[in-house]
């Protein structure tokens, strides 16, 4: 068994105090992770090279000694893999080709998926050898989007503010789209328990944009593939603890608790912590859910929410963490007075 309250907590413990780590901790609101990237400006590229990897993933451990480490990679990087093109641009953000027919779900090229991803996995082996040495306490997640908001970006080309054609597709072609989750689905499976077989300790699935469907394709397209990820890594991985991230979602999140058999999900920043308490088996441990933007504010506000947050899922699994990923304006400071805030007994 383990010491690592990370895992402790993702296998059932309710801790005081709850462990802490935050969505995207290695990023642009750090000083060492700006240095790093003005190195290498292509995004693609810095998350497939395993030195700068490792580096820019070790950084909030160093400087804040949070209890899990999340490998610095993107969720893009599978359809990538999958040979669909994919560039993040300045300021606009990632751009792919618009997959809206089955001519685009025939040009991917799952052959060549295990060659393009094995320097994400050489990553993995890295952090995990240096957690070992320098980090004992702090545990490794290893991701990846889950297919739904995947889906997303390939069929919007991109970002998109209402993802309609996201939606319009899964209405007009109900078969292509079914193809297509299944497709990512076999693909996300692979990818995990690579990942795990490298040395990450628990897996999480982000479903960012699981929130713009109602509760037919939510059941479809969200829950099912969850499920069928879940199930496979179960056989393949035995014992890796598996985090869902179903973001928006709701009241639809109880029902992807209940039903996507994971051992612990992610609430957003719109999630009632203390409705959540009530509403998901007390078996799944619950992760989340301050808002980013106290920790740009800082102050009273901060330490308020924060130990609020706490104390309200005293008694039962909780990891703590945002609401959503930390944003770049974000004071170094206040995440520092974060952490040593919700570790005080
Ligand atoms: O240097 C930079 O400009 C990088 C910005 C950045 C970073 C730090 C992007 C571009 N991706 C990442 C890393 C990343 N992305 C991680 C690493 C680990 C960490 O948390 O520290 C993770 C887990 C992600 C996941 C991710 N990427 C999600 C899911 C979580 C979420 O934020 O909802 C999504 C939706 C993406 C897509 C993405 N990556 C990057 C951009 C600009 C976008 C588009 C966002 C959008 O559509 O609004």
């Amino acid at each position: 068994m383990t010491d690592k309250p990370l895992l402790r907590v993702l296998h059932g413990e309710a801790l005081w105090p709850p462990p802490i780590w935050l969505m995207r901790q290695a990023g642009r609101y750090l000083p060492e992770y700006r240095a790093a990237r003005a190195q290498v400006r292509d995004l693609v590229v810095a998350f497939t090279s395993p030195d700068l990897a490792t580096d820019i993933t070790l950084q909030p451990i160093r400087r804040y000694g949070m209890d899990a480490a999340i490998l610095y990679s993107d969720i893009l990087i599978l359809p990538w893999a999958l040979g669909h093109g994919l560039e993040f641009r300045e300021s606009v953000g990632p751009v792919m080709p618009k997959l809206r027919d089955q001519a685009g779900l025939d040009a991917l090229e799952p052959a060549g998926f295990a060659d393009r991803v094995a320097p994400v996995i050489e990553t993995v082996r890295r952090v995990t050898a240096a957690l070992r040495d320098h980090h004992p306490a702090t545990a490794l997640i290893g991701f990846a989007g889950a297919p739904f908001t995947v889906a997303c970006y390939m069929v919007e080309g991109g970002g998109s503010r209402d993802h309609a054609e996201v939606r319009g597709l899964a209405y007009r072609d109900p078969a292509l789209f079914a193809r297509l989750i299944d497709r990512l689905t076999e693909a996300t499976i692979d990818y995990l328990a690579w990942q795990a077989e490298a040395g990450a300790e628990a897996l999480m699935l982000f479903d960012s944009w699981a929130g713009v469907l109602p509760p037919t394709l939510f059941a479809a397209y969200v829950i099912d593939p969850a499920m069928r990820i879940a199930a496979a890594l179960r056989a393949r991985c035995p014992g890796i603890p598996l985090i869902g991230f179903p973001r928006l979602a709701g009241s639809q999140l109880a029902g992807y608790a209940a039903r996507a058999g994971l051992d612990a999900v992610g609430m957003d920043t719109a999630t009632d912590p203390v409705w959540a308490a009530t509403a998901i088996d007390r078996r799944i441990a619950l992760q989340g859910n301050l808002d980013p933007l106290l920790l740009v504010a800082g102050g009273q506000a901060l330490r308020d929410e924060a130990l609020g947050l706490r104390g309200a899922l005293r008694g039962r699994p909780h990891i703590f963490n945002l609401g959503h990923g930390i944003v770049p304006e974000t004071p170094t400071d206040h995440v520092g007075q974060l952490v040593d805030l919700v570790r005080t007994a």
